[in-house]
C-alpha cells in the first residue's frame, strides 16, 4: 500500500427512516421552488451567503480530489458592463447567424434573445472556470474528470444559493473566452459557466415550462 494512503475513521449518525424521508422531501420541495431567472433586482445579496455557497461548492467530489475549478465573483459595475458587452456581441452573432433553426426553435419557449441586461442588473456574477491542469515544481499536473467535477460543484453551488433563497441563472454565452481575458485568468483556466445571482425583480416573470415527471426519466431494474 502506498505511503500516501492514510485513511481516517468516518462516522455519521444514522437518521431514523422517518427523519430521512422528511429531510429528502424538504430538499425536494426546496429544489422544486428553484427557477432560473433572467430579470434581477439590483438589490445586493449578502457577501456571506455567496461565500458560504461557494464553500459548499468547493466541497464537491472531484476527480482525484483535485478541485479543478476557480470561482470569480464579480460585483464591480464596470466589470459587469464589460462582461455584458462582450457576451452580447457573441450572443448577437449566435442568434442572428450561428444557431441553426432547430436550436432557435427549442429556445422559443424560453423567450431568450441576444440581449443580456441581467449581466449588469444582477448584483453579483459568479464565473466558474474549469482548470485542466496546474503547475507544480516537478512540472504540469493534469486534472481528471474536469467537466464532471466542475458540473457537480456548480450543482452544489446552485443548490446552496437556492437553499438561501437566492436566485440564479446558468448562463453560457458562447464562445466564452472573453471572460478569461476580462477577468485576467491564466490560459489553463477555461470559462465553464456564468452564474448571475440575486433576487427576482419586482416584475420578474419566468417561462411557463414543465419539468418531466420522475416516471418519464426513471427506470428501476
Ligand atoms: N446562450 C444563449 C442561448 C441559450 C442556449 C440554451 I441550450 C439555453 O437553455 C438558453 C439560451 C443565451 O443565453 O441566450
Amino acid at each position: 500500500m502506498s505511503d500516501a494512503y492514510r485513511p481516517i475513521p468516518y462516522e455519521r449518525p444514522r437518521l431514523p427512516e422517518s427523519e430521512m424521508i422528511r429531510a429528502a422531501r424538504e430538499f425536494r420541495d426546496l429544489a422544486l421552488q428553484r427557477r432560473s431567472i433572467r430579470f434581477f433586482s439590483p438589490d445586493p445579496i449578502p457577501e456571506e451567503v455567496i461565500r458560504l455557497a461557494l464553500e459548499a461548492a468547493n466541497s464537491a467530489p472531484s476527480g482525484a480530489n483535485m478541485q479543478p475549478w476557480t470561482f470569480v465573483v464579480v460585483t464591480d459595475p464596470a466589470l459587469k458592463k464589460r462582461i455584458r458587452e462582450a457576451a452580447e456581441s457573441e450572443e448577437r452573432q449566435n442568434y442572428e447567424s450561428r444557431m441553426p433553426p432547430p436550436w432557435l426553435q427549442a429556445l422559443e419557449p424560453l423567450g431568450t434573445d441576444w440581449q443580456k441586461e441581467f449581466l449588469e442588473t444582477a448584483p453579483a456574477l459568479i464565473v466558474v472556470f474549469r482548470v485542466d491542469a496546474r503547475e507544480e515544481e516537478g512540472g504540469r499536473v493534469l486534472h481528471y474528470y474536469v467537466s464532471e467535477s466542475v458540473g457537480i460543484a456548480c450543482g452544489f453551488l446552485l443548490a446552496a444559493l437556492n437553499a438561501a433563497g437566492v436566485s440564479a441563472l446558468t448562463h453560457t454565452p458562447s464562445p466564452m473566452g472573453f471572460l478569461r481575458e476580462i477577468l485576467g485568468r491564466p490560459a489553463v483556466e477555461k470559462p465553464y459557466l456564468l452564474i448571475p445571482v440575486g433576487f427576482p425583480a419586482a416584475n420578474c416573470t419566468v417561462p411557463s415550462i414543465r419539468k418531466k415527471g420522475l416516471a418519464e426519466v426513471l427506470i428501476v431494474r
